[in-house]
Parts: structure tokens; C-alpha cells; sequence
């Protein structure tokens, strides 16, 4: 195993930094304009790839690896890595599930907070020192309204889990109904119109890509709140921002957006939306499950065992 090369597209914690180095001979991402050079020197013989799931791999450089046996995603989107195209070459294709449902749940419902209680701005009135002249503005309760998920996977299923803490009604969309008590509606649409709050918890695909247009924006309202932990192709994010800025949507949590790290300039200084760099997943304890978990994919496809979580 030592001989074997490995190419690493994203950071990863130091920890599981040590253990790849330990174990591979690792070619860190080439920056783009080294690229072209890099794969003349060392493309042969590059068996695996390494890389976020925010980020996958493009064909292009999958293409340029003859010796590409696997890419293992430190995340639980692939959205960003081919899978027909991995599948046609015979390339296998792992993510990190599970290990970090609950932490992206819980920045879901911490973002609601962020809008409804207007935390960080509450908190600025504390630190600029406004307190002994004023009162912030009042927010708005989080507690006991209408919560709409969308995609009841593992991640809106544990988001679930939260919100029926907060009393209020709970309702979801997806391809089909689940096995699940709350209420099912097929259409987005249908399901903001009936919600305070909606989350976003999909994944990104062909299918749903932009599913948040206008329509389900307009559904949602000038007092619904989106919040979206997924990822930003699922929202059209044009029509969001012009939601949020002209108060046709209440407000927004936003993790995720269409082109990271970029964030349309209009939301930063929007009062009703709250930002987050995707850091979803961004806990010491996560990252290091999920860190723990690409290496064991690793391991197994290297030694010819069954891959934890295959995804092709
Ligand atoms: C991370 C993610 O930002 O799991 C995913 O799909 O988007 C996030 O957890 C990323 O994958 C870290 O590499």
C-alpha cells in the first residue's frame, strides 16, 4: 500500500492528513494553471483521488488518470462527480453518510434561529455597546409553526427529529412518500404554500436542480423563512436574492450557494438572511468521523474488501 499514489483534490483535518500521507504517496490538487504540467509528470499511476464532496472531480481530469481505480469523497454529496462516467470507466465512487447527519441538522435549525431570532444581530447591539440606549427590534418566534422539509433523507429526517421538539406541524416533499407520520405532499409548491419555514435538504441532481424557483419562493411568502444546508443549484439563487431584497420572502439561512465561495454581493447586507460558509459538517467530532470513514474506503478498496459506503 505504501508505493501508492493518490491525488488530493481538498483539505482535510490533520489528523486524517497524517494517516494519507502515512499510508500514500499523496500529489496534492495541481493549481489550475500547473495542471496540464502536473499531468504529464505524474499522471500515470495516480490510482485514487481524494477529494470534498462540495468539489468531486471534474471528467476532464478523471479522463487524464489511466490508472483511476476510486474517488472517495470526504462528504456525503456527489453531486460534483459524474457517476455514469466513473461507472463507464470502472471507477469506484465512496462518501461519508451518516457521521454527519446530525451536525448539518443541527446547523439547519441554528440557522432558523439566526433568522427568526435575529441572533447575530441581537448580539452586534450587545458588542457595539447599543444596549444601555436601546432595544434591537423585535424578532420573531421559531417555535410552533408550520415546517416544511424538503427531502426526507437522513439529513431532513434528523432536521425533523429536531423541530418536533419546537411543538408546530411538520410536512415534507420528495419523489415519494416515505414511511413516515408527517403529512406528504407531492408538489414543493403545495408544500411552502402550507409552511413558515422551509428547509432544504436534498441533494442536487439533474432532477433537482433549481427546484426552488420562483413559483416556490412566491409559495413561501413575505413572512416564510428558506433555509438551505443542501446545496446552492437546488435554489435559484437569482430570484432568491431579488426575494430577499424586495421582501417577497421573508428570509433566508443560507450554508450552501450556487458558486462557492462567491455570495451574491446584495445578500450581505440584507437584515432578513443569515450566512454561513458550508459549515454544515465543520465540527472537530465530524470531520474527523468523516475523515476516519474515507480512509476506511481507502483501506478496503486497496486490500480488495467490500467498500463501507460505495456509492458506485
Ligand atoms: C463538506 C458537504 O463541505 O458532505 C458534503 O457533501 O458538502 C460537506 O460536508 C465537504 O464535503 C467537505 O469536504
Amino acid at each position: 500500500m505504501m508505493s501508492m499514489k493518490l491525488l488530493q483534490l481538498c483539505p482535510l483535518l490533520a489528523s486524517t492528513q497524517a494517516v494519507l500521507d502515512e499510508r500514500y504517496v499523496v500529489h496534492r490538487g495541481p493549481e489550475p494553471q500547473a495542471r496540464e504540467a502536473w499531468l504529464r509528470e505524474h499522471a500515470a499511476g495516480v490510482r485514487a483521488v481524494v477529494t470534498g464532496g462540495h468539489l468531486g472531480i471534474d471528467n476532464a481530469l478523471a479522463a487524464r488518470l489511466p490508472d483511476l481505480g476510486i474517488v472517495a469523497i470526504n462528504g456525503v454529496g456527489y453531486d460534483r462527480v459524474d457517476l455514469a462516467a466513473m461507472q463507464a470507466a470502472g471507477v469506484r465512487v465512496t462518501n461519508t453518510p451518516d457521521v454527519l447527519t446530525d451536525d448539518v441538522a443541527d446547523l439547519a435549525i441554528a440557522l432558523m434561529f439566526n433568522v427568526m431570532r435575529r441572533l447575530p444581530a441581537v448580539e452586534r447591539h450587545v458588542r457595539d455597546g447599543l444596549w444601555p440606549q436601546s432595544q434591537p427590534p423585535l424578532a420573531r418566534r421559531a417555535s410552533g409553526l408550520r415546517y416544511g422539509i424538503v427531502g426526507l433523507g437522513r439529513i431532513g429526517a434528523a432536521i425533523a427529529t429536531r423541530l418536533a421538539g419546537f411543538g408546530g406541524s411538520i410536512a415534507y416533499t420528495g419523489p415519494r412518500p416515505k414511511q413516515s407520520a408527517h403529512a406528504y405532499h407531492a408538489d414543493v409548491r403545495a408544500l411552502a404554500a402550507v409552511s413558515d419555514v422551509l428547509f432544504v435538504a436534498t441533494s442536487a441532481s439533474v432532477e433537482t436542480r433549481g427546484l426552488i424557483d420562483r413559483s416556490v419562493i412566491e409559495a413561501l411568502g413575505p413572512r416564510g423563512v428558506l433555509v438551505n444546508i443542501a446545496r446552492g443549484a437546488i435554489i435559484d439563487e437569482p430570484e432568491l436574492v431579488a426575494a430577499l431584497a424586495r421582501n417577497r420572502l421573508g428570509g433566508a439561512g443560507l450554508d450552501v450557494f450556487a458558486d462557492e465561495p462567491n455570495v451574491p454581493e446584495a445578500l450581505l447586507s440584507l437584515p432578513n438572511v443569515a450566512l454561513a460558509p458550508h459549515v454544515g459538517s465543520a465540527t472537530e467530532e465530524t470531520r474527523a468521523a468523516m475523515g476516519n470513514l474515507m480512509l476506511e474506503n481507502l483501506d478496503a478498496f486497496f486490500s480488495g474488501r467490500p467498500l463501507p459506503t460505495a456509492v458506485v
